[in-house]
């Protein structure tokens, strides 16, 4: 098998990517190791900025995004019981963010890839890379028990943070750079009316919450837990019960519970993999770096990585110039790290933290009254949440 591009992995960043390329008559083949159905399992985003939308517009997998997205001109900050309103389109000149599951955006451009007749194949085992520092790569995959190879020009490694080909390259001068936070969030998914028309992130002495919702109908509700905690010890009644007291009292009058659809905890992490590029190998997504949810960032951060990725090689096959190509990772990275800083401030305002000292309470509640005081700092951080510019 030959094709110009072989993509690894079929979250967000490679289906994005396949088909920014295939708009751009670039030829691509998407290997993933789970099923489809498994990936459309996995519960993660619920925030699209407005490039992530515009990008999904632009190769035409909107369709379902225009009628069911949510658009939201604002969010909440709950801090300590005081409720503070970010006016994002006030405060950006009239940006906003969409409201649609992440898992919502993969069907959507899974379907868009059947339809275009670019191939994928799933459940591809013991995927590997080999000779991308030469201009002929090829990767290797077993697929129903048969060994397969694909020779191609570049090799996009879109395989998420415990994917293969951030580890083809560990040894090969790749830098990395990690924080981890000592707690983890435990997600409720339900099928009941969001308890606010926007989306509410609480700072509580007992820890973080966060009232988000997919739909009219279906809420996603998070509260900061324990890194060693076990979804097993959360009856829906246990969270249900947490989280009205995070929330406070007001809020948790207007909270509908309800039997929950999925249950799960994700330690949150800061990590940045650099560079981005390794010969015709290149890293997007996950792969290449890790923000916590807090502001989110990662499903735009995947969108805005394929973008700069997919030009970058469409000027490369079209005009043989290899100038996109060598600019790529400085260019994502700059944009990246913008993220990481959002998200980690984001994180280090909210959480409870137990080894916070009272000088470090007072900074998170000095922070929030600075926040509340100045439309400055709320503008600052109405752009991060929107988007900074592709
Ligand atoms: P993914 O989605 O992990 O997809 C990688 C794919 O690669 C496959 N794979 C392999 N395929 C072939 N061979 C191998 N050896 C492979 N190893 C792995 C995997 O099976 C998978 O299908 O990475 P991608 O595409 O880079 O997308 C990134 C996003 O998924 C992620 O950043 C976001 O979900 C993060 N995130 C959020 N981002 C936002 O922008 N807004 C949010 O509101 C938001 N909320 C969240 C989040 C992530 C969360 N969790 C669970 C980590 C909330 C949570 C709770
Ligand atoms: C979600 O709805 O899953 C969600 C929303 C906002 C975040 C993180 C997760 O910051």
């Amino acid at each position: 098998m030959r094709h110009q591009v072989v993509i690894i992995g079929s979250g967000p960043a490679g289906l994005l990517l396949g088909a920014l390329l295939h708009k751009a008559g670039v030829d691509t083949i998407i290997l993933e190791a789970k099923s489809r159905d498994y990936v459309l399992s996995r519960i993660r985003a619920g925030v699209l900025e407005q490039g992530t939308v515009d990008l999904l517009s632009h190769v035409g997998a909107d369709a379902r995004l225009r009628r069911e997205g949510l658009p939201h001109e604002g969010f909440c900050l709950c801090f300590d019981g005081e409720m503070l309103r970010i006016d994002m389109k006030d405060l950006t000149g009239g940006k906003q963010v969409t409201v649609y599951g992440q898992t919502e955006v993969t069907r959507d451009l899974m379907e868009h890839r059947d339809a275009s007749g670019a191939p994928a194949i799933y459940e591809a085992a013991d995927v590997a890379i080999h000779d991308t520092d030469t201009g002929h790569p090829c990767v290797t995959f077993t697929k129903d028990g048969r060994s397969q190879r694909i020779d191609c020009d570049a090799v996009a490694g879109c395989d998420g943070y415990h994917g293969i080909s951030r580890r083809t390259v560990e040894d090969r001068g790749l830098q990395t750079f990690e924080r981890t936070y000592p707690f983890g969030w435990l997600g409720l998914l339900a099928d009941v009316p969001p308890c606010a028309h926007e989306l509410i992130y609480v700072a509580h002495q007992r820890g973080f919450a966060l009232c988000s919702m997919r739909s009219h109908t279906r809420s996603r509700y998070y509260v900061q837990c324990e890194l060693t905690e076990d979804v097993a010890n959360w009856s829906d009644d246990r969270f249900w019960e947490e989280l009205k007291l995070r929330v406070g009292p007001e809020v948790a009058r207007t909270i509908v519970t309800g039997p929950s659809i999925e249950k799960s905890i994700a330690p949150l992490r800061s990590f940045v993999a650099e560079p981005l590029r390794f010969g015709r190998l290149f890293l997007a997504g996950d792969a290449a770096h890790i923000v916590p949810p807090t502001g989110a960032k990662g499903l735009n951060l995947a969108a805005s990585d394929v973008h700069y990725l997919s030009v970058a090689l469409a000027e490369f096959f079209a005009e043989r110039s290899s100038a996109g190509i060598d600019h790529y990772s400085a260019h994502a990275l700059d944009r990246i790290w913008k993220a990481e800083r959002f998200s980690w401030s984001m994180t280090m305002l909210m959480h409870r933290f137990d080894s916070h000292s009272p000088f470090e309470q007072r900074m998170q509640a000095a922070e929030f009254a600075y926040l509340r005081s100045s439309r400055t700092a709320r503008a600052a951080m109405a752009e991060n949440y929107v988007g900074l510019p592709m």
